[in-house]
């Protein structure tokens, strides 16, 4: 039984030397040590030994399967590190091989041109205040001083959801509201869409944007507009850029001016972007119509403010050298990629 013994444990030691995965080590293990395995077998078949001869062979067993045991442990443990190091080898990256290059989005040349006029006026200490597209014809017309014979008031003009209410056709009513609500100082800027009955062209869409500003305090003058405007021009044209004011007209200012500045392209020379003039068109502006105030519960004896106006399409057009508006809505990749 001896001699029987020390075979197993030869065959048994001979098939693990050799094992090279898993699932052969398990087998080895269920043939030796299972159930019905050999050395099991042996155990099994002690009953009929000798009583001096069981503890010698029943101690030999146990040897034998202690060594098999250990030798299954180790020979485990060999090949889950083998299996670990095949699959970090086989799972390898190499992080130098160069990636998908992904396109990267960007602001819509609109947005850039707003962004940056938003920028230019919150340095200099204005909040942004919105308010509706649609809105109250009091708000758009009645409480800026636009009298009923205007024509911006006409229906060829303006799109009217009723008689009272209107797409604005301008950001003005959202500076009314806020003087409603709140006592001066004022100091904000109202960017946003409008709204105005005009037929498609290069300069004109009946959808646009615009940025204006209001400031309302004690003591305000036309030489803080001029200086406001002019350090606005500089930051979004150029440090050598300077601005010029023409007599104007509006309802809801007094004195009212349109406000240009000396060509980005030729620098006042005259060329073709300004069209031989010098100066480029770019907003419109004035001191606020006391009336204005009035309807507003400030008191024009004791405040002043100015306003001013500008079309972000037409500003885009002049940074960006883009000759027809309609190319800032066709969303034309090959045209937005430019900006
Ligand atoms: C209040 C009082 C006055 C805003 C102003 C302009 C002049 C102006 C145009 C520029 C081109 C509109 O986009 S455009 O078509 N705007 O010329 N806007 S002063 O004046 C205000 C605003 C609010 C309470």
């Amino acid at each position: 039984m001896r001699e029987q013994i020390e075979a197993i444990a030869r065959e048994a030691m001979e098939k693990l030397e050799n094992v090279q995965d898993m699932k052969s080590l398990e087998e080895i293990r269920v043939l030796f040590l299972g159930k019905k395995g050999k050395l099991t077998g042996i155990l099994k078949g002690m009953g009929a030994l000798s009583a001096e001869e069981r503890p010698v062979i029943g101690q030999l067993v146990n040897e034998v399967r202690k060594q098999l045991e250990d030798s299954i442990t180790t020979n485990k443990n060999r090949l889950l590190q083998k299996e670990r190091e095949e699959r970090i080898a086989k799972e390898t990256i190499d992080v130098t091989m160069p990636g998908t290059l992904l396109s990267r989005g960007r602001k819509h040349p609109l947005t850039q041109v707003l962004d940056e006029i938003k920028e230019v006026f919150i340095g200099m200490g204005y909040e942004i205040a919105e308010g509706p597209e649609v809105e109250l014809d009091y708000y758009n017309f009645e409480a800026l001083n636009i009298p009923k014979n205007h024509p911006s008031r006409d229906t060829q003009d303006s799109f009217y959801i009723n008689e009272n209410v209107v797409l604005r056709t301008q950001t003005s009513p959202v500076q009314i509201r806020v003087m409603e609500a709140k006592k001066p100082p004022i100091k904000i800027i109202c960017p946003g869409r409008v709204y105005r009955s005009d037929q498609v062209d290069a300069t004109h869409s009946p959808i646009f944007h615009q940025v204006e500003g209001l400031v309302v305090d004690k003591g305000v003058t036309m030489g803080d507009l001029i200086g406001t405007l002019q350090v606005f021009a500089k930051s979004l044209f150029g440090e050598n850029t300077i601005i010029r004011l023409r007599p104007h007209h509006f309802p809801f200012t007094e004195p009212s001016a349109e406000v240009d500045v000396s060509c980005w392209a030729c620098g006042g020379k005259g060329c073709r972007v300004c069209k031989n003039e010098g100066w480029i068109e770019i907003l419109g502006a004035g001191m606020v119509h006391p009336k204005v105030l009035e309807v507003c519960g400030i008191d024009p004896k004791i405040y002043s403010g100015f306003a001013f106006g500008l079309g972000v399409e037409r500003t885009a057009m002049g940074r960006f050298n883009i000759d027809d508006m309609r190319l800032l809505y066709e969303n034309d990749m090959r045209f937005l990629k430019q900006f």
